[in-house]
């Protein structure tokens, strides 16, 4: 039985000030917690959260409900040690999405009501990188993609992310209310300036007057958020209950967690910094290096691990090969690339990682993390390696990567065993793997060539698109041990 400490919630319920889209479990175990430590450090029930989630799951929707918006943190350290955290400052949860009968909206007006509320002065965001509709490259608003289309074409019944954030916004224009402030809290780039471009464009195309007043009046801080929190497997829930703890809604995290926030609330925020938030003017040099740094270790796992039966991301860092493979990239690879502010250790935060890789008592799926790869490549490692290869450096851990996740989209493992390829462009993919599957050559080149995943100039650089050849040829000719081995042997 591990040492488990408990901290039940605050008591008092709280008033929304908060809006949250993207009900999943980072937002339980990350923003939810810190404004819980907020409302007991102050007793300040001014900041209670509506969370809405705009695609699955409705069944978290309304089973919060069902429970009275009260939920578990289960906060792992080790298997040893966990903090039990009661939540309480969910106080609404809504449903915009499909249900299984096929109907939309269900809870959409209620939602649009609510962030048009006078008393809303914040708005978060965790839709994952496809529920931007960016194109993953270039940051730019999808605006042929039909969800988009859908929303230009019925800009007052939204059903994505931009769309109700435009809706919401023009209902405060029109009351003469002032915005609230949007704070993207996803694993991207810029995330804040990736939301404005997407709000401010899809605006525009309803209403030029309605696109300046976003311009000049809403502000959309960045944000690095930081706390590994997998998707919840049966034997996360049985083990909760051996803690006394029956909840659908609970949540299992790392103890570790990070928030880093571009300080403009125009609106107002709580207190965060007194919490542990990073309340900063430049957010970026954090972001990108978590996202190369973290992430870019993760996609390196996901892609190498699942096809040789790897499933955990703690299964993968137990072999003493891919740990030195992540501490080869991160150190040699990914480092380099970052602009730190002074005092910021990076080699100390490489192992920091490694150890936080190594808890125990995480089942980080590496399917999970492998999901959407050609939203998350981009900012993980092809922007780097880009910046590496024209300074004339080498990316031999990049190139084994990317060859690894065309090898991963093929969907099949080495035992021909098939799985699900989770992925926006999964089409496109199982069309090049049909066409080119039995032509490495022209598989690699095709797969470098999707332009909104891979910048052209590292596509065009003849000397990576063949380490990433060599690379692909090793691993399904020799499989991992082989691919590792070469590039153990490979110098920079
Ligand atoms: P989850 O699977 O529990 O929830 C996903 C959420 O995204 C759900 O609320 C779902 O409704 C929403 N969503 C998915 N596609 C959407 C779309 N097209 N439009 C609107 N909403 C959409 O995943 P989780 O763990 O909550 O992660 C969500 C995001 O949070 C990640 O993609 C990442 O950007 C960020 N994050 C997650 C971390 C983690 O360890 N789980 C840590 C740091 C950031
Ligand atoms: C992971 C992240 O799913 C993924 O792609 O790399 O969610 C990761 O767990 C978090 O960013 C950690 O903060």
């Amino acid at each position: 039985m591990p040492d488990v400490t408990r901290i039940p919630k605050h008591k008092a319920h709280g008033h929304i000030a908060m809006v949250h889209l993207g009900l999943g479990a980072f937002h339980r175990a990350q923003q939810a917690v810190y404004l819980e430590r907020y409302r007991q450090r102050t007793g300040d029930t001014h900041w209670g959260l509506s969370s809405a989630n705009l695609r699955s799951s409705i069944d978290l929707v309304d089973d919060l409900r069902t429970a009275g918006y009260g939920y578990h943190v289960a906060e792992y350290a080790d298997s040893e040690t966990v903090t039990l955290r009661e939540i309480g400052v969910i106080e609404e949860a809504l449903f915009t999405g499909r249900d299984a009968k096929g109907y939309w909206g269900r809870d959409l007006e209620a939602l649009l009501l609510r962030l048009a509320s006078p008393e809303t002065r914040i708005v978060t965001l965790t839709v994952t990188e496809k529920g931007y509709f960016l194109n993953p490259a270039s940051g730019e608003l999808l605006v042929d993609d039909p969800m988009i289309a859908a929303d230009i074409a019925t800009p007052t019944q939204p059903r994505t992310a931009p769309g109700i954030l435009v809706e919401a916004l023009a209902r405060r224009r029109e009351a003469g209310l002032p915005p609230f402030t949007v704070l993207s809290c996803d694993n991207m780039p810029d995330n804040g300036k990736r939301t404005r471009n997407a709000v401010i464009l899809l605006a525009k195309r309803r209403d030029a007057a309605l696109g300046e007043w976003i311009e000049c009046e809403v502000a959309f801080p960045c944000s690095m958020v930081d706390r590994i929190v997998p998707a919840m497997t049966e034997a996360d829930f049985k083990r909760l209950e051996a803690l006394g703890v029956d909840d659908p809604n609970a949540v299992v995290s790392e103890s570790f967690i990070q928030w880093v926030i571009e300080d403009d609330f125009p609106q107002g925020c709580p207190d965060w910094a007194a919490d542990g938030v990073e309340m900063v003017a430049d957010v970026a040099p954090f972001e990108i290096m978590k996202l190369r740094m973290l992430n870019g270790s993760h996609s390196l796992l996901a892609y190498l691990g699942p096809p040789e039966g790897i499933e955990t991301v703690f299964e993968a860092v137990s072999r003493d090969d891919l740990r030195k493979l992540l501490r080869r990239y991160m150190r040699e690879e990914a480092a380099p690339t970052l602009a730190m502010p002074e005092g910021v250790d990076i080699a100390a935060y490489a192992d920091s990682l490694l150890a936080r890789f190594a808890n125990d008592s995480l089942r980080h799926r590496l399917h999970q993390i492998a999901m959407d790869g050609s939203q998350k490549l981009p900012q993980r490692w092809l922007q780097g390696t880009l910046a590496r290869r024209e300074s004339g450096l080498a990316a031999p851990c990049t190139a084994l990567g990317l060859a690894a996740w065309i090898r991963y989209t093929a969907g099949r493992d080495r035992q021909g065993q098939s799985y699900t390829v989770d992925d926006p462009l999964a089409p496109r993919f199982a069309e090049l793997h049909a066409r080119h599957g039995q032509a490495p050559g022209a598989l690699v080149t095709a797969f470098l060539a999707m332009d909104d995943v891979v910048p052209p100039a590292l596509a065009a650089d003849a000397a990576f698109a063949d380490a990433v050849l060599t690379a692909y040829r090793s691993l399904t000719e020799q499989g991992l041990d082989g691919a590792l081995e070469a590039l153990a042997g490979s110098s920079e």
